[in-house]
């Protein structure tokens, strides 16, 4: 590094790493979820840098208040957050509409789940300008932008439209449809230019990646890919661009870190105590109709009927994080899950043993990693997933190697799990049935050694691989290149209450004419 790279990473996606919510008259704010969050919190901790989001509401805040809730959460979190704010009908036609009711039921090769309203897409492209206009204000020319995800696809058109110069670069979290999915949509052709106007693109897995490729070719004639490998470059229309896959991955010690911190240890005690001596199943899902939440419960009533030796030794605990409740497919979705895990536990229950623990909630990252110590077998089964962050955290934990991953084909994370997970077709009820049975019975010879083989893929291909690799595929540069955190020093300076808590100096004297204008 010459020293006199100045360039910072930019961040921007469609939420703030946060979310503030109004309880009695007060803002407050708590960490978002997601598998976006947990990828990236870590990295721009250690190297600074700047995110660019939504707050999450669509009420107006004040100036003041905006800066006492994002200053100190900014310190918190190690690096600077400057808001998009909406409207209440602007985040119902991009984000419910758009990007929840037409991009990601398709690309999750739903496409019976799509709602193609024309204004839609109209929200969408002036949402994406206002995140253009955002990154024009919060950034310098020589800052690099790494856009996020599926809401997002038209913010470097927008930015050039606007004539504002800077190298961005994206990375879709969702998969990419095949050729015959994405013809479907209205407004392919304008897409796929949106997409071309990047320096760079990458997808979770090859597949995902062929497929925006065959799509290029199909609808812009004279496209040709050049090279081999995870990047290649793609010549379409006027432009070059580099493509590439790139499975994203998760903080793998911090997740064995706290595996075996006291914390956990003491909480699963207290778990294994109240579960018995029982085989314990987890499942964690945002509540999605893509996750195959139904499915999976109707493969574990199978198993309870089709192996009655499993009645009562069995237990199986699913997490339901609630999400997009605004949709209505979602709050189909809930009520299903519920009446299946009622009819279950209807038809299996004795006393002393109920078949499932069903939690509508979140839980917090301790009491997650203690469930993922606890299971004996991870049941992972969307019917479709970009990568699956899950299926990775749940090994991570494993840290005497004695669990069982179950995994969806359909999950990106097959592509590298595939060996040593046991794989299932998520719409293949007997299949997950059988899976079941077969790793509550597999021996713990077998179980260790794939689940060794597992853990020590995702330690060598953790978040801080996957940011390293695509920075630089994208530029050039590693991560180690980017500047230290700015905000380092003015952390260590920081005193609990002290005075030097007022925020002072993080560029929030932008963010208040932007609130203002
Ligand atoms: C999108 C793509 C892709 C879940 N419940 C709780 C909780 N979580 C955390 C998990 C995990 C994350 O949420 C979920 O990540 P996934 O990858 O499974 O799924 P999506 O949210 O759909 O993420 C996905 C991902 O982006 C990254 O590219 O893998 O395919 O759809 O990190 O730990 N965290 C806490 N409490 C919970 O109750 N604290």
């Amino acid at each position: 590094m010459d020293g006199k790279n100045t360039s910072r990473l930019v961040i921007v996606s469609n939420r703030l790493p946060l979310k503030l919510e109004k309880k009695e008259g007060k803002w407050e704010v708590t960490p978002s979820s997601g598998g976006l969050v947990s990828a990236l919190n870590p990295i721009l901790k250690n190297r600074g840098g700047i995110w660019i989001g939504w707050t999450g509401t669509t009420e107006h805040i004040g100036t003041d208040v905006l800066r006492q809730i994002l200053g100190p959460a900014s310190r918190e979190a190690g690096y600077r957050m400057f808001p998009v704010m909406l409207s209440a009908e602007e985040v119902s036609k991009y984000y419910y509409g758009f990007s929840n009711e037409v991009l990601w039921p398709l690309f999750h090769d739903l496409q019976s789940h799509c709602n193609f309203e024309p204004e839609y897409w109209n929200y969408y492209r002036q949402v994406n300008e206002k995140f253009a206009r955002a990154v024009s204000r919060y950034s310098r020319e020589e800052d690099f932008i790494w856009v996020h995800d599926y809401q997002l696809i038209s913010v470097a058109s927008k930015l050039k439209k606007l004539k504002v110069k800077r190298r961005s670069v994206f990375f879709l979290h969702i998969p990419f449809p095949s050729l015959d999915i994405f013809l479907k949509l209205p407004w392919r052709t304008d897409l796929l230019k949106d997409f071309l106007e990047y320096d760079f693109i990458a997808f979770q897995t090859a597949r995902d990646r062929r497929n925006f490729v065959d799509c290029l070719r199909a609808m812009f004639r004279g496209t040709r890919t050049k090279g081999r490998g995870p990047i290649v470059t793609v010549h379409c229309m006027d432009r070059k661009i580099k493509v590439g896959e790139m499975p994203i991955s998760i903080d793998y010690r911090s997740f064995t870190r706290l595996a075996a911190s006291e914390e956990v240890k003491d909480l699963l005690k207290e778990q294994r105590k109240r579960l018995h001596k029982n085989t314990v199943i987890l499942g964690v899902d945002r509540l999605d109709y893509t996750k195959g939440i139904p499915e999976r419960l109707r493969a574990y009533q199978m198993a309870l009927r089709k192996y009655p030796e499993l009645r009562e030794n069995i237990t199986l605990v699913q997490i339901v994080v609630p999400s997009r409740e605004e949709v209505p497919a979602y709050k189909a979705l809930r009520e299903r899950i519920e009446q299946l895990v009622s009819a279950i536990n209807g038809e299996f229950t004795t006393p002393g043993w109920v078949p499932v623990h069903y939690m509508h909630k979140s839980v917090t990252k301790t009491e997650l990693v203690s469930l993922y110590r606890l299971a004996d077998i991870a049941l992972v089964t969307p019917l479709k997933d970009g990568m699956n962050l899950v299926a990775k955290e749940y090994c991570a934990c494993q840290i005497d190697n004695k669990g069982v991953l179950i995994l969806s084909e359909f999950a990106g994370s097959a592509a590298q799990m595939q060996k040593d997970a046991v794989m299932v077709n998520s719409y293949d009820i007997e299949g997950i049935a059988d899976a079941i049975y077969n790793a509550v019975y597999m021996q713990p010879r077998e179980k260790h050694d794939r689940m060794r083989r597992l853990r020590r893929d995702i330690r060598r291909r953790d978040v801080f691989w996957w940011v390293d690799n695509y920075l630089r595929a994208a530029t050039g540069r590693a991560l180690v290149d980017f500047p230290e955190s700015e905000m380092a020093p003015i952390l260590h300076a920081i005193q609990p209450q002290g005075p030097r808590q007022k925020n002072r100096g993080f560029g929030y004297e932008a963010a208040e004419k932007d609130i203002r204008s």
